[in-house]
């Protein structure tokens, strides 16, 4: 494991945690198994296709608002089950919800955003498993944030079975996004656990 922290930023890396046999399994039963949808977004009046195809998977009675979206949680799977309750015993909190991003190929991506939504524990990590293509996903600070301000952007490259946790405070103080790959034909998938706050 590897730590690369700077003022507000603290992430934890474990390249290769998953071993590549269980990352290849996992791989192909999510392409199969999960109910994946492209999203529309509106911007600027306009209707836009969210370049990936997304999922969502929650306990029951969480809601939760992504990209301005409200997402409609599907049935966990065993496997993500599983995989969850050994998240939660290496990250030491509940992990009670999971969004699942499909990139297609190269063309698909993530913009710049900060996973800081007010549905979420603040002081929770993030728990991030990648399967399949490597994709680098790149922090910078936040415009306005004092603790980050005038640090240099951080690159993170992510390959098959690695596991990322963003710790608190990252998402107060930084923004992190997955540029396009315009060459790139694998595809990746990506599934970050959450903790939501549980409904009033
Ligand atoms: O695909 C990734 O590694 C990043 C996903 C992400 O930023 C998110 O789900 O908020």
């Amino acid at each position: 494991m590897r730590t690369i922290s700077a003022p507000g930023l603290t992430l934890r890396h474990w390249p290769g945690w998953m071993p590549a046999s269980g990352a290849d399994a996992l791989q192909d039963h999510l392409l199969n198994a999960v109910c994946w949808r492209q999203e529309q977004i509106r911007l600027f009046g306009r209707t836009h296709a969210i370049p990936r195809l997304t999922s969502w998977m929650a306990d029951p009675g969480l809601r939760y608002r992504y990209s301005g979206l409200e997402q409609k949680p599907q049935p966990w799977s065993d496997a993500l089950l599983l995989l969850r309750q050994r998240l939660e015993q290496l990250c030491g909190h509940p992990l009670n919800s999971l969004l699942l991003n499909h990139y297609r190929d190269g063309h698909d991506a993530m913009g710049c955003h900060a996973d800081d939504e007010p549905e979420l524990v603040p002081d929770a990590s993030i728990v991030s498993v990648s399967l399949g293509a490597s994709r680098s996903l790149r922090f910078k600070p936040k415009p306005r944030s004092a603790l980050a301000a005038q640090q240099p952007c951080q690159v993170l490259e992510l390959g098959h079975g690695d596991l990322l946790l963003m710790d608190a405070p990252t998402q107060q103080h930084w923004l992190h996004e997955l540029p396009r790959r315009r060459r790139l034909t694998q595809s990746r998938i990506n599934l970050t656990y959450r903790q939501l706050r549980a409904p009033d």
